[in-house]
C-alpha cells in the first residue's frame, strides 16, 4: 500500500486542485489527512467516496505522514516545514519559502526530475515547487534549450487571476459584473479596478526595479537549468484571466535553432502541446489551457532580430493552479513511489 499523505491549506484553491490531481491520477495514497488554520479546522470535504474532516495544523500534525503537500503560504511553511520534515515527511512546497536555499531541490520533474535522487520516502526532505510563471516558461524553453544552449531569455508573462488566490477570481467576476452594470468596482483585493485593465504585478517592487514574481524567473531559471551564467529578464502583468497564465518568450541560443526544428522538438515534449496554426491564426489561448495538464505553445518563429537562427520566439499558455501548481506538486510525489 502506499504513502500517507498530508494536505496542508487544503481549502485554498491550490490545496483543492491537489485533491483532484491526486484523484484524476489516481494516487495511491494509503491514508490522506486534510490540515489547515483553526478557522478552517472542522469543515467537511467528501473525497473519493470519503469524508474527511479538516483538521487544525499543528506541530502534530506530520507523525507517520510519508508526504505533505503543502500551499498555505510562506509563513506557515516556514514554520512547519521543517517540523514535518523532522517527522520524517518529505514535504513539497509550493511556496516561495525555500526554493532558492542551497539543497533544496526546485522541480520540474519533465525539467529537471534528476534534481530528486536524493529524496527517498522515509527520509525527511524538503522540496520546493517553482513559482508557476517559471514553471509554465521552462515547460517549453527547456527542451529548446537542451537543443541549443539559451543564453538569454526575455520573458513578458500575462497573469491569471488565480496567481493572486481565489478571492481574487471572485473580484475579478465581481468587477465585471458592476462594470457591465454601470456600478463602481469593487477594489479590495488589487485597490484599483482589474476588470477591463491590466496592471504590474502586484508582487513588491524591489530597489533594482523589479518586482519579486520578475526576480523569481530570473533566479529560479538559473537554478533549475543549473545556469548561473543565462541572462534572464522578465515582466509580469497581472491580466483580467481567471486560471491561465500566458507569456511570450525570445530565446538566444549559443548555437542556431531552426523554428521546424524547434517545432518538432516542443511536438515531442513531455507536457507540452504545440498549437500553432498560422493560416487560421490559431494559437495557445488561456481558456484552452484551463482545468488542462499540458502547458500549450504556438507562436514559434524565427526572432529576424537575431542573425543566423540564433533566436527564436514563442508564446505559451498553461493553467496556474494545475501544472502551475497542483499537478507539478502531485508529479514530484509521484517520483517517489
Ligand atoms: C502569481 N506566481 O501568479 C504567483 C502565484 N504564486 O501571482
Amino acid at each position: 500500500d502506499g504513502p500517507s499523505i498530508a494536505v496542508v491549506g487544503v481549502t485554498g484553491a491550490v490545496g483543492q486542485e491537489f485533491l483532484s490531481v491526486l484523484s484524476d491520477r489516481s494516487f495511491p495514497y494509503r491514508s490522506i489527512k486534510m490540515l489547515a488554520s483553526k478557522r478552517s479546522a472542522g469543515k467537511k470535504y467528501t473525497f473519493e467516496d470519503n469524508e474527511y474532516v479538516v483538521e487544525e495544523l499543528t506541530g502534530e500534525s506530520f507523525k507517520g505522514v510519508d508526504i505533505a503537500l503543502f500551499s498555505a503560504g510562506g509563513s506557515i511553511s516556514k514554520e512547519f516545514g521543517p517540523v514535518a520534515v523532522e517527522c520524517g515527511t518529505v514535504v513539497v512546497d509550493n511556496s516561495s519559502a525555500f526554493r532558492m536555499v542551497d539543497g533544496v531541490p526546485l522541480v520540474i520533474p519533465e525539467v529537471n526530475g534528476d534534481a530528486m535522487k536524493d529524496v527517498k520516502l522515509g527520509k525527511g526532505a524538503l522540496v520546493a515547487n517553482p513559482n508557476c510563471s517559471t514553471i509554465i516558461c521552462l515547460m517549453a524553453a527547456t527542451p529548446l534549450h537542451r537543443r541549443a544552449k539559451v543564453l538569454r531569455m526575455v520573458v513578458s508573462t500575462y497573469q491569471a487571476a488565480s496567481g493572486a488566490g481565489a478571492a481574487a477570481m471572485e473580484e475579478l467576476e465581481l468587477q465585471t459584473r458592476e462594470v457591465l452594470e454601470g456600478k463602481r468596482p469593487t477594489c479590495n483585493i488589487f485597490k484599483q479596478q482589474y476588470a477591463f485593465n491590466l496592471f504590474s504585478h502586484n508582487a513588491p517592487v524591489l530597489p533594482n526595479g523589479y518586482n519579486e514574481e520578475e526576480m523569481k524567473l530570473v533566479k529560479e531559471t538559473r537554478k533549475i537549468w543549473n545556469d548561473k551564467d543565462v541572462k534572464v529578464t522578465a515582466t509580469c502583468i497581472r491580466v483580467p484571466v481567471m486560471r491561465a497564465h500566458a507569456e511570450s518568450v525570445n530565446l538566444q541560443f549559443a548555437s542556431p535553432l531552426d523554428e521546424n526544428e524547434a517545432r518538432d522538438i516542443l511536438k515531442k515534449a513531455p507536457g507540452v502541446v504545440v498549437i500553432d496554426d498560422r493560416a487560421s491564426n490559431r494559437f495557445p489561448t488561456p481558456l484552452e489551457v484551463s482545468n488542462k495538464d499540458d502547458v500549450a505553445v504556438g507562436r514559434i518563429r524565427q526572432d529576424e532580430s537575431q542573425d543566423g537562427n540564433h533566436g527564436l520566439d514563442i508564446f505559451v499558455c498553461g493553467d496556474q493552479i494545475r501544472k502551475g501548481a497542483a499537478l507539478n506538486a502531485v508529479q514530484i510525489a509521484e517520483m517517489l513511489l
